[in-house]
């Protein structure tokens, strides 16, 4: 078997402080080199604080360690990205694009880079969003993920660099926070829960949006990089669905373990970009290209979300 030597850029975030965990236990310390802007004093592998859009300091960092994957995990999200969008579309592109060609110069054999839900826009059918639906997305974000596809695509056909993608829903996880998303409320909710707070909800009550847990989008991110060459067909970026909830339902699915929790509702600006996205995607091309499948449901997470973090808030207090 050749070696795998790993980098993780943007490993601080949500999924990435959960997937460097994951591929430490399947690669080995040695193997892993985790890399965020700001440095982190937890991680127990090599920790490398590095600013992905200078293109010098990821191939300092891609020559030390011989890379051989890449998991480009930094980018502004949704809600965030509009606050400033000319910058997040030059942060997030020339982000990505470092790492591509970084990787062709370098003989970095596969890159991993997420896309999203927010490729999607008004031109699609929103109850079943099809893996090759027009793409028109209404955030600055969603145009720099549609953007990264094809890019990624265009080095796939042009210089043969083995990119793997998928359009990750909202995921949901006890074991870190999620910033500036739009589905971000679906894990500050279990927060609040636990703590027996109200919630002040940004989305109505009614708007359902494709969402995920971390379990299974870390094991859809590994299965996927650890698929065979040839069962990857789409080399934008696959759809993977799990699960599509409202406001209400989770808040119904709370309340079978807290049955006082409370919610208000304030839809703010993001209520307009949930509601430019798809409810539901359609996943068959990743379930028959490399066997994906999910397997939490909304009640299953709700369960496990609600255990993990009593656990955690219970030791915190324990602590303090
Ligand atoms: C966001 O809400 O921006 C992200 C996403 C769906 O890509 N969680």
């Amino acid at each position: 078997m050749s070696k795998n030597a790993i980098l993780i850029i943007g490993a601080n975030g949500q999924l990435g402080s959960v997937l460097k965990s994951e591929l430490l236990k399947l690669y080995g310390k040695k193997n892993v080199i985790a890399s965020d802007i700001t440095a982190n004093s937890s991680f127990d592998g090599a920790f490398e604080t590095l600013d992905a859009t200078d293109y010098n300091a990821i191939e300092t960092i891609v020559k030390k360690y011989s890379i051989t994957q890449i998991y480009h995990l930094a980018a502004i999200l949704s809600a965030k990205g509009e606050q400033n969008p000319l910058n997040t579309w030059d942060l997030n592109m020339k982000m990505l694009l470092n790492v591509f060609e970084v990787a062709r110069k370098n003989n970095v054999k596969k890159v991993f880079f997420p896309s999203s839900i927010a490729v999607f826009g008004d031109a699609v059918d929103r109850n079943k969003t099809a893996q090759m639906s027009h793409l028109n997305p209404s955030t600055v974000y969603g145009i720099s993920k549609v953007a990264g596809e094809n890019w990624a695509q265009y080095y796939f056909l042009r210089y043969g660099l083995d990119i793997r993608s998928l359009r990750y829903p909202g995921v949901i996880g006890y074991q870190s926070l999620p910033g500036g998303g739009t589905t971000d409320y679906a894990v500050e909710i279990y927060h609040k829960a636990i703590k027996n707070e109200e919630f002040n909800c940004f989305l109505s009550e009614s708007t359902v949006l494709p969402m995920i847990y971390m379990d299974d989008a870390i094991r859809a991110t590994i299965e996927l990089m650890q698929a065979p060459t040839e069962n990857i067909k789409i080399r934008t970026s696959y759809n993977i669905a799990s699960m599509s909830f409202s406001p209400n339902e989770i808040v119904a699915a709370i309340k079978e373990e807290y049955i006082n929790f409370k919610i208000n509702y304030q839809p703010d600006f993001r209520q307009a970009i949930a509601d430019s996205w798809p409810k539901c995607i359609d996943d068959t091309d990743a379930r028959n290209d490399w066997n994906w499948k999910p397997k939490y449901n909304l009640q299953s997470m709700t369960k496990e979300m609600l255990q993990k973090l009593e656990k955690q808030y219970k030791s915190s207090v324990a602590q303090n």
